[in-house]
């Protein structure tokens, strides 16, 4: 399968600042290791602090990857645009958060992304992503969307 690992702003500075949040560990090494663990399948890497770069990656593989593990960074809980372009696209997106936005503050506890997901994960640190992925090979999706 080929599936997009697509994340947001601030992202890039994992495991180098705020570790008692984000963890310790740099998405490039933890890439490395996904990488490793589904070596049957393509695993694609992009990461922007720009919304419309993120609109226009959701746009390149949407209607042809098999999924995207989502993790939207501050624009889950802002961005109308970000959401409009995962539910104009036809390949399913996964929305991971590291943290557990609901143990946050309140303005973490909406998303505009998850209406249009077809599964979120949140709190469980990277591990999220490693779920999303799985959840996806699994090809048990719940059919709504
Ligand atoms: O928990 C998550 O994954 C978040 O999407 C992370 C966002 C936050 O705005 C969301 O509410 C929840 C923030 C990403 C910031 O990433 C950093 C990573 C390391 C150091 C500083 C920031």
């Amino acid at each position: 399968m080929d599936i997009l690992i697509l994340n947001g702003p601030n992202l890039n500075l994992l495991g180098t600042r705020e570790p008692h949040i984000y963890g310790s560990q740099t998405f490039e090494d933890y890439f490395e290791g996904l990488q490793r663990q589904f070596p049957e399948h393509r695993l694609d890497y992009y990461q922007s602090n720009h919304e419309g770069s993120l609109i226009n990656r959701l746009h390149e593989v949407g209607f042809s990857f098999d999924g995207i593990v989502f993790n939207p960074g501050g624009y889950t809980h802002t961005s109308v645009a970000l959401g409009d372009a995962v539910a104009s696209i036809t390949t399913p997106v996964i929305e991971v958060h590291i943290s557990n936005t609901f143990a946050r503050e309140a303005f973490r506890h909406h998303s505009f992304i998850s209406p249009n997901a077809k599964g979120v994960i949140v709190g469980f640190g990277l591990l999220g992503y490693q779920l999303g992925i799985a959840a996806i090979i699994s090809g048990q999706l719940a059919n709504k969307k």
